[in-house]
């Protein structure tokens, strides 16, 4: 086995990806998710979080509400990590979530190797980071805006709730009838759907549809009520080509976030980052 070989990386991850008895049946959407959540601690004033350092191995960042349910994404990847030893977890998790994107028929994200797991547990970013489901389009802003997003970005991002569903953290059910499929259809039912704010079972509000079948949580209704936010929802709904196109932009911009790159483009670590 060759160290550097991507692309044998990129087949083991496929492999992984069909679970029968996890979820729909898939690993795609909760690699998404950590990819995602590994790399959303950045903070640009103070050049700290990011998916370098594949910081949420530490019980800190792991413990962090947010994440809950990510020690399932890590337990698949980890057999990949034992047959691939040369490769990060840092760029496994993050190069995971591109495969995932595209074996489920999502664009292709540009993704670059080189971040680095040896950094010191003082660098892992204090919890809180991650947004907080239950609030509204200031709390989305304040935390997107923080990583460096606009907001024409942070909509075409939070399209990755075409993918999988809510189980751990009180809220409950997918966002679209397919939640194993990469499409538009989170911002068409959005739009289209009249959306209930209901207690779900375990007395935790969130929007449902009619038959209490799909669901939104409180920080996606904000994308419709907000009127900056609208405009993209309903551009993404229109046109699944300029969606596919944003996403793909928006979602490497994010894997790339706090990680600073050398001549050869390796990642520097974090402390040596933290010191300039
Ligand atoms: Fe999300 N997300 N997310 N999300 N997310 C959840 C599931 C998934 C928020 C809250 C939740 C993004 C943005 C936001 C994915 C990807 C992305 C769940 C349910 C909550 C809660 C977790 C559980 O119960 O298991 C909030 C709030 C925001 C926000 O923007 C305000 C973004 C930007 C992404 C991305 O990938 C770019 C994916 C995929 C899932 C499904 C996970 C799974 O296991 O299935």
């Amino acid at each position: 086995m060759t160290a550097g070989d991507y692309s044998a990386v990129r087949e083991a991850i496929k492999k992984t990806i069909p679970q029968s008895s996890y979820d729909d049946g898939s690993a795609g959407p909760v690699l998404v998710r950590l990819a995602w959540h590994a790399s959303g601690t950045y903070d640009k004033k103070s050049g700290t979080g990011g998916s370098n350092g594949a910081t949420m191995r530490y019980k800190l960042e792991a413990s962090d509400e947010a994440n809950n349910g990510l020690g399932y994404a890590q337990k698949f990847l980890e057999p990949i990590k034992q047959q691939f030893p040369w490769i990060s977890y840092a760029d496994l998790w993050t190069l995971a979530g591109v495969v995932a994107i595209e074996y489920m028929s999502g664009p292709k994200v540009d993704w670059k190797p080189g971040r680095v797991d040896d950094v010191d547990e003082q660098y892992v970013p204090p919890n809180g980071r991650l947004p907080d489901a239950t609030q509204g389009e200031d709390h989305i802003r304040s935390i997107f805006y923080r990583m460096g997003f606009n907001d024409q970005e942070i909509v075409a991002l939070s399209g990755a709730h075409n993918l999988g569903r809510c189980h751990g953290t009180g809220f409950e059910g997918p966002w679209v009838p397919n939640p194993t499929r990469f499409s538009n259809t989170y911002f068409k039912l959005l739009l289209s759907s009249q959306w209930y704010k209901r207690k779900n079972s375990v007395g935790v509000e969130q929007y449902n549809d009619e038959d209490n079948e799909l669901m939104m949580l409180p920080t996606d209704m904000a994308l419709v009520k907000d009127p900056k936010f609208r405009v993209w929802v309903e551009k993404y709904a229109d046109d699944k080509d300029l969606f596919y196109r944003d996403f793909a932009a928006a979602f490497g911009k994010l894997l790339e976030l706090g990680v600073i790159r050398g001549p050869e483009g390796k990642a520097f670590r974090q402390y040596a980052r933290a010191k300039l």
